[in-house]
């Protein structure tokens, strides 16, 4: 694809769009396939720190319920709590992003699940048990774990981003864990 104009209005709208289809064909293929070199053990602690430090960057701000890839910096939803945490953390962290799925359940399936936690990995809740199974599919809200029984999530019952206790104030008895940043490379 080579345009007589390059610098005209029509190929920067061709580039913004094959940049977008390339994004989207990253996030479709084998997450192992757009990670960087494996890491040290330093440089993903360093990730991981970068991602608590992105989540908390978001603390405060509004929540507001979003569908499908929209997901702004103004007003954000758990999952979009989540895809901007991981995305700008890894990128901050080694220069490349990490992108999530827009939903809880395609976030789950990007990473490993683990009983031993830790920062900058992803905490999930069933926090309706009567809507179905508990681990494949009807877990119900999610953030960013970040150490010390801690974490930030986006909770649309107080409206903000908000740091909250793993059991959510007691009430969430056995959280799920999901480490997204190992298998990927991180
Ligand atoms: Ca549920």
């Amino acid at each position: 694809m080579l345009p007589a104009h390059p610098r005209s209005r029509h190929w920067r709208r061709v580039l913004a769009a094959t940049a977008s289809a390339a994004a989207l064909a990253g996030v479709l293929a084998a997450p192992a396939s757009a990670a960087p070199a494996p890491s040290t053990e330093a440089t993903a602690a360093g990730v991981r720190q970068a991602v608590v430090n992105t989540a908390k960057a978001y603390l405060g701000t509004p929540y507001k319920l979003e569908y499908g890839w929209t997901c702004g910096t103004a007003r954000v939803d758990c999952e979009c709590l989540n895809r901007h945490a991981i995305w700008d953390g890894t990128k901050k962290a080694t220069g490349h992003g990490l992108q999530l799925n827009y939903w809880l359940q395609g976030q789950i399936n990007q990473g490993r699940r683990t009983d031993n936690p830790r920062p900058g990995d992803l905490i999930f809740w069933d926090t309706d048990p009567n809507d179905g199974i508990r681990y494949g599919g009807d877990l119900d809200h999610t953030g960013v774990y970040i150490g010390n029984g801690q974490a930030i999530d986006a909770n649309a019952y107080h409206g903000r981003v908000k740091y909250d206790t793993v059991t959510l104030g007691g009430t969430e008895r056995d959280p799920i864990y999901v480490d997204v940043l190992t298998p990927n490379g991180y």
